[in-house]
Protein backbone atom coordinates (compact mmCIF):
# COMPACT_ATOMS: atom_id res chain seq x y z
CA UNK A 1 0.00 0.00 0.00
CA UNK A 2 1.26 3.28 -0.48
CA UNK A 3 2.53 5.36 1.60
CA UNK A 4 0.77 9.42 2.15
CA UNK A 5 2.04 12.56 4.44
CA UNK A 6 -0.01 14.79 5.95
CA UNK A 7 1.44 17.82 7.98
CA UNK A 8 -0.56 20.12 10.44
CA UNK A 9 -2.12 20.59 13.77
CA UNK A 10 -4.15 17.73 16.05
CA UNK A 11 -6.37 19.66 18.22
CA UNK A 12 -8.30 18.64 21.50
CA UNK A 13 -11.90 19.61 20.70
CA UNK A 14 -14.55 19.94 23.24
CA UNK A 15 -18.08 20.58 22.54
CA UNK A 16 -21.59 21.09 24.05
CA UNK A 17 -24.45 18.56 23.15
CA UNK A 18 -27.37 20.40 21.05
CA UNK A 19 -29.57 22.85 23.11
CA UNK A 20 -26.45 23.79 25.00
CA UNK A 21 -24.90 27.12 24.93
CA UNK A 22 -21.23 26.75 25.93
CA UNK A 23 -21.65 29.88 28.23
CA UNK A 24 -24.34 27.16 30.31
CA UNK A 25 -22.16 23.86 29.18
CA UNK A 26 -21.24 21.44 32.60
CA UNK A 27 -20.25 18.44 30.49
CA UNK A 28 -17.99 18.57 27.46
CA UNK A 29 -17.91 15.46 24.61
CA UNK A 30 -13.97 14.62 24.11
CA UNK A 31 -12.97 14.60 20.32
CA UNK A 32 -9.72 15.34 18.79
CA UNK A 33 -9.67 16.74 15.19
CA UNK A 34 -7.53 19.18 13.05
CA UNK A 35 -7.69 19.00 9.17
CA UNK A 36 -4.55 17.41 7.94
CA UNK A 37 -5.19 14.67 10.83
CA UNK A 38 -8.55 14.14 10.03
CA UNK A 39 -7.43 13.26 6.66
CA UNK A 40 -4.93 11.17 8.02
CA UNK A 41 -7.28 9.14 9.74
CA UNK A 42 -9.31 8.67 6.60
CA UNK A 43 -6.51 7.43 4.07
CA UNK A 44 -5.50 4.88 7.00
CA UNK A 45 -9.20 3.85 7.05
CA UNK A 46 -9.24 3.62 3.30
CA UNK A 47 -5.66 1.33 3.96
CA UNK A 48 -2.65 3.75 3.06
CA UNK A 49 -0.09 3.69 5.26
CA UNK A 50 -0.78 7.25 6.49
CA UNK A 51 1.94 9.36 8.25
CA UNK A 52 0.92 12.53 10.11
CA UNK A 53 3.14 14.57 10.92
CA UNK A 54 2.67 17.40 13.58
CA UNK A 55 4.47 18.48 17.36
CA UNK A 56 2.46 17.37 20.72
CA UNK A 57 3.44 17.76 24.27
CA UNK A 58 4.61 15.46 26.15
CA UNK A 59 2.27 14.99 28.54
CA UNK A 60 -1.09 13.02 29.44
CA UNK A 61 -3.17 14.86 26.46
CA UNK A 62 -0.17 14.34 23.84
CA UNK A 63 0.22 10.78 24.64
CA UNK A 64 -4.40 10.50 24.30
CA UNK A 65 -3.78 12.63 21.06
CA UNK A 66 -1.49 9.93 19.76
CA UNK A 67 -3.30 6.93 21.14
CA UNK A 68 -6.62 8.70 19.20
CA UNK A 69 -4.46 8.59 15.77
CA UNK A 70 -3.04 4.76 16.80
CA UNK A 71 -6.62 3.79 16.91
CA UNK A 72 -7.35 4.77 13.49
CA UNK A 73 -4.23 3.08 12.28
CA UNK A 74 -2.26 6.15 11.62
CA UNK A 75 1.78 5.94 11.55
CA UNK A 76 2.72 8.18 14.49
CA UNK A 77 6.75 7.90 13.48
CA UNK A 78 6.84 11.48 12.69
CA UNK A 79 5.20 13.06 15.48
CA UNK A 80 7.51 15.10 17.45
CA UNK A 81 7.52 15.36 21.29
CA UNK A 82 7.74 18.79 23.34
CA UNK A 83 6.48 22.13 23.71
CA UNK A 84 4.24 23.12 26.38
CA UNK A 85 0.59 22.41 25.59
CA UNK A 86 -1.95 20.71 22.72
CA UNK A 87 -4.23 23.31 21.18
CA UNK A 88 -7.95 22.86 21.88
CA UNK A 89 -11.09 24.44 20.35
CA UNK A 90 -14.65 24.42 22.17
CA UNK A 91 -17.67 23.67 19.84
CA UNK A 92 -21.15 24.85 20.61
CA UNK A 93 -23.71 22.67 19.11
CA UNK A 94 -26.01 24.51 16.44
CA UNK A 95 -30.12 23.53 16.64
CA UNK A 96 -32.15 25.17 13.85
CA UNK A 97 -31.66 28.30 12.26
CA UNK A 98 -28.44 29.24 15.14
CA UNK A 99 -25.22 28.12 13.59
CA UNK A 100 -22.68 26.38 15.46
CA UNK A 101 -19.73 28.50 16.87
CA UNK A 102 -16.04 27.84 17.07
CA UNK A 103 -14.06 29.06 19.78
CA UNK A 104 -9.98 28.19 19.48
CA UNK A 105 -7.41 28.01 22.39
CA UNK A 106 -4.77 27.17 20.16
CA UNK A 107 -2.00 29.99 20.63
CA UNK A 108 1.57 29.08 21.70
CA UNK A 109 0.57 25.28 21.01
CA UNK A 110 3.62 22.66 20.70
CA UNK A 111 2.57 23.12 16.75
CA UNK A 112 2.52 26.49 16.60
CA UNK A 113 6.34 26.55 17.82
CA UNK A 114 7.73 24.04 14.97
CA UNK A 115 10.44 24.96 13.19
CA UNK A 116 11.54 23.81 10.17
CA UNK A 117 15.50 22.58 11.64
CA UNK A 118 13.17 20.14 13.79
CA UNK A 119 11.37 18.16 11.36
CA UNK A 120 13.33 15.23 9.23
CA UNK A 121 11.97 16.46 5.72
CA UNK A 122 13.91 14.36 3.48
CA UNK A 123 13.16 10.90 5.36
CA UNK A 124 9.25 11.62 5.78
CA UNK A 125 9.13 12.26 2.25
CA UNK A 126 11.49 8.98 1.36
CA UNK A 127 8.59 7.03 -0.38
CA UNK A 128 5.50 8.55 -0.32
CA UNK A 129 3.51 9.11 -3.16
CA UNK A 130 1.59 12.06 -1.68
CA UNK A 131 1.75 14.93 0.59
CA UNK A 132 -1.06 16.93 1.96
CA UNK A 133 -1.30 20.35 3.75
CA UNK A 134 -3.39 23.03 4.26
CA UNK A 135 -4.41 27.05 4.43
CA UNK A 136 -4.75 26.36 8.52
CA UNK A 137 -1.05 25.73 9.11
CA UNK A 138 0.00 28.76 7.11
CA UNK A 139 -2.42 30.64 9.60
CA UNK A 140 -0.70 29.34 12.46
CA UNK A 141 2.82 30.81 12.69
CA UNK A 142 5.62 32.27 10.24
CA UNK A 143 8.20 29.23 11.41
CA UNK A 144 5.03 26.84 10.43
CA UNK A 145 5.13 29.06 6.84
CA UNK A 146 8.25 28.41 6.16
CA UNK A 147 8.12 24.52 7.29
CA UNK A 148 5.05 24.08 4.35
CA UNK A 149 7.15 25.84 2.28
CA UNK A 150 10.14 24.24 2.49
CA UNK A 151 8.40 20.58 2.67
CA UNK A 152 6.08 20.47 -0.62
CA UNK A 153 9.59 22.25 -2.53
CA UNK A 154 11.32 18.75 -1.46
CA UNK A 155 8.28 17.00 -2.50
CA UNK A 156 8.12 18.49 -5.93
CA UNK A 157 12.21 17.88 -6.29
CA UNK A 158 11.34 14.29 -5.57
CA UNK A 159 8.46 13.67 -7.89
CA UNK A 160 5.61 13.22 -4.81
CA UNK A 161 2.22 15.00 -5.81
CA UNK A 162 1.42 17.42 -3.31
CA UNK A 163 -1.97 18.46 -2.01
CA UNK A 164 -3.19 22.00 -0.42
CA UNK A 165 -6.36 22.68 0.55
CA UNK A 166 -7.21 26.15 1.28
CA UNK A 167 -8.59 25.38 4.15
CA UNK A 168 -9.01 29.28 4.74
CA UNK A 169 -10.41 29.82 8.68
CA UNK A 170 -11.06 33.84 9.41
CA UNK A 171 -10.75 33.47 12.84
CA UNK A 172 -7.41 32.59 12.33
CA UNK A 173 -6.18 35.79 10.00
CA UNK A 174 -7.35 37.66 7.59
CA UNK A 175 -7.72 37.42 4.02
CA UNK A 176 -5.47 39.62 2.40
CA UNK A 177 -3.15 37.43 5.34
CA UNK A 178 -3.77 34.05 3.73
CA UNK A 179 -4.25 35.38 0.04
CA UNK A 180 -0.37 36.04 0.16
CA UNK A 181 0.62 32.99 1.73
CA UNK A 182 -1.20 30.90 -1.10
CA UNK A 183 -0.22 32.33 -3.93
CA UNK A 184 3.29 31.96 -2.93
CA UNK A 185 2.47 28.08 -2.62
CA UNK A 186 0.69 27.81 -5.35
CA UNK A 187 3.04 27.15 -7.73
CA UNK A 188 4.10 23.83 -6.67
CA UNK A 189 0.27 22.25 -6.21
CA UNK A 190 -0.59 19.25 -7.61
CA UNK A 191 -4.08 18.79 -6.02
CA UNK A 192 -5.99 21.81 -5.08
CA UNK A 193 -8.89 22.01 -3.13
CA UNK A 194 -10.58 25.68 -3.45
CA UNK A 195 -14.38 26.54 -4.20
CA UNK A 196 -15.59 29.90 -6.14
CA UNK A 197 -15.39 32.05 -3.18
CA UNK A 198 -11.81 31.53 -2.29
CA UNK A 199 -10.94 32.00 -6.44
CA UNK A 200 -12.50 34.96 -6.00
CA UNK A 201 -11.58 36.55 -2.42
CA UNK A 202 -8.02 34.61 -1.81
CA UNK A 203 -6.68 34.53 -5.43
CA UNK A 204 -8.37 37.98 -6.05
CA UNK A 205 -10.03 36.44 -9.30
CA UNK A 206 -12.89 38.84 -11.12
CA UNK A 207 -16.36 37.71 -9.94
CA UNK A 208 -18.45 35.75 -12.78
CA UNK A 209 -21.98 37.40 -13.23
CA UNK A 210 -23.66 35.28 -10.35
CA UNK A 211 -27.00 35.08 -12.96
CA UNK A 212 -24.11 32.83 -14.78
CA UNK A 213 -25.36 28.77 -13.69
CA UNK A 214 -23.10 27.68 -10.71
CA UNK A 215 -21.71 25.53 -12.88
CA UNK A 216 -21.02 27.04 -15.37
CA UNK A 217 -19.59 29.97 -13.06
CA UNK A 218 -17.34 27.20 -11.15
CA UNK A 219 -15.80 26.30 -14.31
CA UNK A 220 -14.80 29.89 -15.63
CA UNK A 221 -12.78 30.19 -12.01
CA UNK A 222 -11.46 27.02 -12.23
CA UNK A 223 -10.16 27.71 -16.02
CA UNK A 224 -8.89 31.12 -14.91
CA UNK A 225 -7.33 29.28 -12.05
CA UNK A 226 -5.70 26.88 -15.01
CA UNK A 227 -4.44 29.44 -16.49
CA UNK A 228 -2.08 31.28 -13.65
CA UNK A 229 -0.97 27.73 -12.08
CA UNK A 230 -0.64 25.28 -15.31
CA UNK A 231 1.10 23.22 -12.78
CA UNK A 232 -2.81 22.67 -11.11
CA UNK A 233 -3.54 18.50 -12.73
CA UNK A 234 -6.92 18.76 -10.19
CA UNK A 235 -9.06 21.41 -8.79
CA UNK A 236 -12.08 19.95 -6.26
CA UNK A 237 -14.57 21.60 -4.36
CA UNK A 238 -17.98 20.96 -2.42
CA UNK A 239 -21.57 23.09 -3.19
CA UNK A 240 -23.06 23.12 -0.04
CA UNK A 241 -26.73 24.13 0.47
CA UNK A 242 -27.49 24.43 4.20
CA UNK A 243 -30.87 23.98 4.99
CA UNK A 244 -30.83 24.29 8.43
CA UNK A 245 -28.22 23.49 11.38
CA UNK A 246 -29.26 19.72 10.59
CA UNK A 247 -29.72 19.30 7.01
CA UNK A 248 -27.85 19.82 4.07
CA UNK A 249 -27.37 19.62 0.09
CA UNK A 250 -24.09 18.38 -0.82
CA UNK A 251 -22.58 18.24 -4.33
CA UNK A 252 -19.08 17.78 -5.26
CA UNK A 253 -17.00 19.14 -8.25
CA UNK A 254 -13.83 17.63 -9.69
CA UNK A 255 -12.09 19.85 -12.65
CA UNK A 256 -9.51 17.88 -14.47
CA UNK A 257 -8.30 18.41 -18.19
CA UNK A 258 -10.34 21.10 -18.42
CA UNK A 259 -13.64 19.40 -17.87
CA UNK A 260 -15.91 19.77 -14.54
CA UNK A 261 -17.44 16.28 -12.88
CA UNK A 262 -19.91 16.42 -10.51
CA UNK A 263 -21.13 14.51 -8.02
CA UNK A 264 -24.61 13.97 -7.67
CA UNK A 265 -26.60 15.74 -5.18
CA UNK A 266 -26.72 14.45 -2.22
CA UNK A 267 -29.42 15.38 0.46
CA UNK A 268 -27.72 14.92 4.13
CA UNK A 269 -30.32 14.42 7.16
CA UNK A 270 -30.08 14.52 9.62
CA UNK A 271 -26.59 15.92 9.87
CA UNK A 272 -25.10 14.36 12.77
CA UNK A 273 -21.95 16.05 12.95
CA UNK A 274 -20.98 18.06 9.74
CA UNK A 275 -17.08 19.12 11.21
CA UNK A 276 -14.22 16.97 8.94
CA UNK A 277 -16.68 16.42 6.13
CA UNK A 278 -14.54 19.00 3.61
CA UNK A 279 -11.23 16.93 5.33
CA UNK A 280 -13.42 13.35 4.54
CA UNK A 281 -14.01 14.66 0.93
CA UNK A 282 -10.53 15.69 0.16
CA UNK A 283 -9.32 12.29 1.60
CA UNK A 284 -11.72 10.55 -0.79
CA UNK A 285 -10.42 12.75 -3.48
CA UNK A 286 -6.99 12.16 -2.78
CA UNK A 287 -7.75 8.07 -2.83
CA UNK A 288 -9.67 8.18 -6.02
CA UNK A 289 -6.47 9.92 -7.40
CA UNK A 290 -3.83 7.58 -5.97
CA UNK A 291 -6.03 4.36 -7.25
CA UNK A 292 -5.89 5.35 -10.98
CA UNK A 293 -9.98 6.01 -11.17
CA UNK A 294 -11.73 7.44 -13.46
CA UNK A 295 -12.51 11.48 -12.52
CA UNK A 296 -16.42 10.57 -12.60
CA UNK A 297 -15.42 7.94 -10.19
CA UNK A 298 -13.33 9.95 -7.92
CA UNK A 299 -15.51 12.65 -7.78
CA UNK A 300 -18.45 10.19 -6.53
CA UNK A 301 -16.34 8.80 -4.38
CA UNK A 302 -15.00 11.43 -2.22
CA UNK A 303 -18.57 13.16 -2.16
CA UNK A 304 -19.53 9.68 -0.84
CA UNK A 305 -16.76 9.73 1.78
CA UNK A 306 -17.93 13.53 2.91
CA UNK A 307 -22.17 12.37 3.24
CA UNK A 308 -20.50 9.65 5.11
CA UNK A 309 -18.73 11.75 7.79
CA UNK A 310 -21.71 13.95 8.31
CA UNK A 311 -23.58 11.05 10.12
CA UNK A 312 -21.17 10.21 13.01
CA UNK A 313 -19.49 12.07 15.84
CA UNK A 314 -16.53 13.90 15.54
CA UNK A 315 -13.97 14.99 13.10
CA UNK A 316 -12.91 11.81 11.57
CA UNK A 317 -14.32 9.39 9.15
CA UNK A 318 -14.22 6.00 10.13
CA UNK A 319 -15.75 4.29 7.05
CA UNK A 320 -13.29 1.74 5.32
CA UNK A 321 -12.58 2.25 1.26
CA UNK A 322 -15.59 -0.58 0.73
CA UNK A 323 -18.17 1.11 2.95
CA UNK A 324 -17.78 4.17 0.90
CA UNK A 325 -17.70 2.42 -2.36
CA UNK A 326 -21.27 0.19 -1.11
CA UNK A 327 -22.39 3.57 -0.26
CA UNK A 328 -21.44 5.47 -3.81
CA UNK A 329 -22.35 2.57 -5.80
CA UNK A 330 -25.67 3.36 -4.74
CA UNK A 331 -25.39 6.22 -7.43
CA UNK A 332 -22.98 5.43 -10.04
CA UNK A 333 -22.39 1.68 -9.98
CA UNK A 334 -19.26 0.04 -9.42
CA UNK A 335 -16.29 1.65 -8.69
CA UNK A 336 -13.02 -0.91 -9.19
CA UNK A 337 -9.47 -0.05 -7.30
O1 LIG B 1 -11.93 20.66 8.81
C1 LIG B 1 -12.21 20.37 10.16
C2 LIG B 1 -11.26 21.14 11.00
O2 LIG B 1 -11.58 22.50 10.87
C3 LIG B 1 -11.33 20.77 12.45
O3 LIG B 1 -11.00 19.42 12.63
C4 LIG B 1 -10.49 21.63 13.31
O4 LIG B 1 -8.46 21.77 12.10
C5 LIG B 1 -9.36 22.35 12.64
C6 LIG B 1 -9.35 23.81 12.59
O5 LIG B 1 -8.25 24.36 12.60
O6 LIG B 1 -10.40 24.42 12.54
Amino acid sequence: MKKVVTLGEIMLRLSTREGVLLKQADQLNVHYGGAEANVAVSLAHFGYHAYFVSKIPSNPLGVAVERHLKSHGVQTDYLIKGGERLGTYYIEAGAGERSAQVTYDRKYSSFSGLETEEVEIERILAGASLLHVTGITLALSASLRQLVLSIIQKAKEMGIKVSFDFNYRSKLWSQQEAAEAFKQLMPYIDICFCGELDAVHLLGLPQVDTEVPPEERLKVYYQRIKQLYPNLEYLSSTSRTVLSASSNRLQGNLFVNGELFQSKVHRIEPIIDRVGGGDSFAAGILAGILEGLPAQQIISFGTAASALKHTVEGDCNPFSWEEVLQFAATESGAIKR
